[in-house]
């Protein structure tokens, strides 16, 4: 077989729900339960392309799962071309809407297209793409959510032995800004001064709040300050942006690469941080990918640490992958951690392969 000429059969979908092990406390959202879509595109060939959806809200599964189904049947037959395959989805469910759920579903898609292609073609996804197998800088962002400054400074410590890391993300947005303060000068005297503090608000400040909030932080040496504001408040962004020293960080809400433009055409952040659900999979991202690097602007990941590492080793301003092992539970590998590197399996594909027996013990009733 010519791994070119892989065929499309069907997608199997699989709801899971894990118990978080550091339940996420952010101003915006209290989520204990994580849902993941467990996704298996299956050829006539027999290689299954593999991906999942992280949707944060268990009951969104509902609606994400049938989209995806109808993409089988839309594209049953067809030749495994990501980037066609990708379109065409995305054509499908224009009438209501690019963004949002139909983007979602498409981005599921699309990982799982690209991993099936790199299975067939015997390379990983990395090397498929044009880069070599390799490490990616991560930082840590499993926990640090919004409690006492004493207990946010000793996760400091559990999370950045769990692989070396030289950069944690702390949550911020707490009633009062000294407690945030507190808990930032609280962690700093436990890790030092070389790691590398990121801090996210969630969104959860109004605009005047955030103006005087982000000022108070503006001389402690934090690599970012991500989304202070709600996510479409560009205008709001872009005078942040324009008054902080520290860099403003946002783009996990960019839903396709053209919102990354506006952003970056309207000098709304410093950073970018796409999400892989909501770019569009990997075929977002690389479109992303050339016009953050077009415009010199730092290009981070947002979950999906897995397929996130094979797309930073082609990304031009590559900066920081964001490590979280929420989906470890289910898969049969995670990846390696040493030294605050992620290091990408030298194997076929993204390099997932789901833990049967996990999904089956998780599998939620939708
Ligand atoms: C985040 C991720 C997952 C759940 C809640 C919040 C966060 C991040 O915004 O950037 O990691
Ligand atoms: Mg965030």
């Amino acid at each position: 077989m010519r791994f070119e000429s892989l065929t499309f059969k069907s997608i199997k979908t699989r709801p899971v729900v894990l118990k978080l092990k550091r339940p996420v406390a952010a101003r915006i959202a209290t989520i204990t339960d994580w849902p993941i879509i467990v996704i298996d595109l299956q050829t006539e060939e027999g290689i299954v392309g593999r991906s999942y959806l992280e949707p944060y809200v268990t009951k969104s599964m509902k609606y994400l799962i049938p989209a995806l189904h109808d993409f089988g049947d839309l594209l049953k037959g067809r030749r495994i071309t990501p980037v066609e395959l990708y379109d065409l989805a995305r054509k499908f469910l224009h009438f209501v809407g690019y963004q949002g759920l139909s983007m979602i579903a498409a981005s599921g898609l699309d990982m799982a297209a690209w991993d099936a292609l790199a299975k067939a073609a015997k390379m990983p996804l990395c090397v498929l793409l044009g880069g070599s197998v390799g490490s990616v800088k991560a930082y840590n962002s499993n926990g640090l959510w919004l409690r006492k400054p004493e207990a946010v400074a000793d996760e400091a410590i559990e999370l950045r032995d769990e692989g070396g890391f030289t950069g944690l993300k702390l949550r911020l947005g707490r009633e009062r800004a000294e407690d945030d303060l507190a808990t930032i000068k609280a962690v700093r005297k436990t890790v030092g001064d070389d790691m590398h503090l990121m801090v996210d608000f969630n969104q959860g400040l109004n605009l005047a709040e955030a103006l005087q909030r982000c000022h108070m932080l503006d001389d402690l040496g934090l690599a970012w300050i991500e989304e202070p504001i709600v996510y479409d408040n560009l205008d709001g962004f872009a005078q942040l942006t324009a008054e902080l020293k520290t860099p403003i960080q946002i783009g996990e809400n960019f839903y396709g690469p053209r919102d990354l433009h506006n952003a970056l055409q309207r000098k709304a952040c410093d950073f970018v941080m796409p999400d892989f659900m909501r770019i569009g999979g990997v075929t977002g991202w690389l479109r992303a990918a050339a016009i953050a690097g077009a415009a010199g602007i730092p290009m981070s990941t947002h979950l999906y640490p897995e397929v996130a590492a094979h797309v930073m080793r082609v990304t031009e301003t590559a900066h920081w992958l964001e490590w979280q092992d929420w989906a470890d539970p289910i898969l049969q590998k995670p990846y390696d951690i040493k030294d605050g590197l992620l290091h990408i399996p030298d194997a076929p594909g993204v390099g997932l392969e789901w833990n049967e027996d996990a999904v089956a013990a998780n599998l939620a009733d939708i």
